[in-house]
């Protein structure tokens, strides 16, 4: 339902979930690390140039997603995404808050990451890596690369 409202870039053709463990790429312990819990999300249309990735992400300590990157598109964005008047809108953001401890939703009818000018069209089973660019308080920027799993699915965006 909320689909419909979206524009077509998020219409849910194939539903793509994966589930992903990151860790830090420098040696931390397993428990500290940021998890990530990746959904994908795509239209079936030919020709799509767009797609939507869903994920759960849980930083240990306070941090935020301040860029995302994938060799399957030209570019990623984070996006917020708001109702306004009835129509969805989708806006990029400069960084998302990781609140240390907290499961942070990027979910259909919020944030999510899009991908723009896909190289190639995307198919269920498919992986697709994904790179994170997180800063931490304090710390330099460090990148995860987590890798999502294109799955078939239902048409109402919904979890
Ligand atoms: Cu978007």
């Amino acid at each position: 339902m909320m689909n419909r409202l979206m524009s077509g870039l998020i219409r849910a053709g194939l539903r793509l979930t994966l589930v992903a463990i990151a860790v830090l790429p420098y040696a931390a312990p397993a428990a500290d690390a940021i998890r990530v819990i990746d959904k994908w999300d795509r239209d079936t249309v030919t020709g799509e140039k767009v797609g939507g990735v869903y994920m759960e992400i849980v930083s240990p300590r306070d941090a935020r997603l301040v860029g995302v990157a994938s060799p399957a598109a030209g570019t990623a964005e984070v996006h917020s995404m708001t109702m306004d008047g009835g129509t969805m809108r989708m806006r990029a953001v400069e960084a998302l808050n990781l609140p240390a401890g907290t499961p942070v939703k990027l979910a259909p009818g919020g944030f999510h990451v899009m991908l723009f000018d896909l190289k190639t069209p995307l198919f269920a089973g498919q992986k697709v890596p994904l790179t994170l660019v997180i800063e931490e308080t304090g710390k330099r920027a460090h990148k995860i690369t987590v890798s999502a799993i294109v799955r078939a699915g239902g048409h109402d965006g919904q979890q």
